[in-house]
């Protein structure tokens, strides 16, 4: 079956989180979301661009990507025929960067073929994958860094009474070794791991080690955003895994990561590697090699939100990800019904063609701050 897209609507919506995210890198309270609508033959997709506010995370940001999408990205992918989702990446691969505006609308034409197909998107994408692929995603989550240690407590406390099977905690210099064992003192045997965002350099290789006392399952992304030779040299130090995100940009990367022993897991994101083909294949790599992954979030709506529990089905994706419930994020989500986790932590996959939930369209108008058609 070919694929023809005719009409391309972004959209950017204005959502309030239901309680601040920290990083090391910055406080986010409102998400702006980039949405791409796709559509062939009368028949639409959905799309979430995983930018964030700031050009904080990586290089991009809610307005760079708009723009790259509207001249760039497009204009490669507008009127011209495909025989499939899985070759729509490939025409704007000669961008340099901006994987997340590129994955925006990429994502959006799996949606939609999906669709056509009568087929739901985790199928869809999971076609030609050897293995079983899951019903049930297992879960974690993400917490932030909070204004003091009682208040992560009690925050890990419901997430656990909730049933989440594993908790993440974000780490900064000044927010790490006191806290991380303020933690394990009080939840000793609970799957727990922490995320720096790139906040260290190898010269904090000694205080990163401390870590290993506390049995972390791993410590994500410690240091630099692009760095992948100082994350082998500072492995060789630890003997807590080392879990490479920001770093990774595409299945060759994540080769190379691989055989360096920079990481020993890998948080695969939709947006960071460019959509759902880069992304099976930074699954297959590592997959090949023995090394496990699960799937990063990015605070994402409903629709990114469903885009990802389909990517984690894929059979390598075997540790709790960071992708929860609608309700930890937002009073009232784009989507019907909301994603929800059951008491075991798992998020039930569904079988409704295409990313498997309804859009409440009325909801989403108005939220709208801005929106373009084009054709
Ligand atoms: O590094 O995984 C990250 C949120 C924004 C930017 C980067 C990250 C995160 C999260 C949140 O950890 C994951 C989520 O709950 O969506
Ligand atoms: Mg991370």
């Amino acid at each position: 079956m070919g694929i023809r897209i005719d009409r391309i609507t972004l959209r950017e919506i204005r959502m309030p989180l239901v309680h601040f995210f920290e990083t090391s890198f910055g406080r986010t309270t409102e998400r702006r979301i980039v949405l791409v609508e796709v559509s062939s033959d009368g028949v639409s997709g959905w799309g979430e661009v995983t930018a964030g506010e700031n050009p904080f995370y990586n290089e991009e940001w809610t307005e760079s990507a708009w723009l790259i999408l509207r001249d760039y990205v497009a204009p490669q992918v507008l009127h011209h025929p495909f025989d499939s989702a899985s070759e729509v990446a490939a025409r704007s691969a000669h961008i340099r960067g901006h994987l997340m505006a590129q994955g925006g609308l990429e994502v959006a034409v799996w949606d939609v073929e999906a669709r056509m197909l009568g087929q739901p998107l985790y199928q869809h994408i999971g076609r030609g994958v050897p293995g079983t692929t899951r019903r049930q995603i297992p879960c974690g989550v993400s917490i932030g860094i909070q204004d003091s240690i009682p208040q992560l407590l009690q925050k890990i406390e419901t997430e656990l009474a909730a049933g989440y099977q594993r908790i993440k905690m974000k780490i900064k210099p000044g927010w790490d070794v006191e806290v991380v064992r303020e933690v394990r003192k009080r939840f000793p045997t609970i799957l727990l791991m922490a995320d720096a965002n790139s906040a260290y350099t190898l010269a904090d290789a000694a205080r990163l080690k401390c870590l290993d006392e506390f049995d972390l399952m791993m410590i994500e992304q410690p240091l630099a955003h692009d760095e992948i030779i100082d994350h082998a040299k500072l492995q060789a130090q630890l003997r807590t895994p080392i879990c490479l995100d920001e770093c990774i940009r595409s299945a060759h990367q994540a080769e190379q990561a691989i055989a360096m022993d920079a990481g020993r897991i890998i948080n695969i994101k939709l947006g960071r590697v460019g959509g759902f083909a880069e992304a099976r294949r930074v699954h297959d790599v590592a997959q090949a090699a023995g090394v496990p992954v699960w799937c990063g979030g990015m605070l994402e709506s409903g629709i990114g939100r469903a885009h990802n529990v389909a990517l984690a089905t894929l059979p390598n994706f075997t540790l709790p990800g960071d992708v929860s419930a609608s309700k930890r994020y937002w009073a009232r989500d784009i989507i019907q019904p909301s994603v929800e986790v059951t008491p075991r932590g798992t998020i039930a996959v569904r079988d409704d063609p295409g990313l498997g939930y309804e859009l409440d369209r009325e909801f989403l108008d108005s939220i709208t701050v801005r929106q373009e058609l084009l054709s």
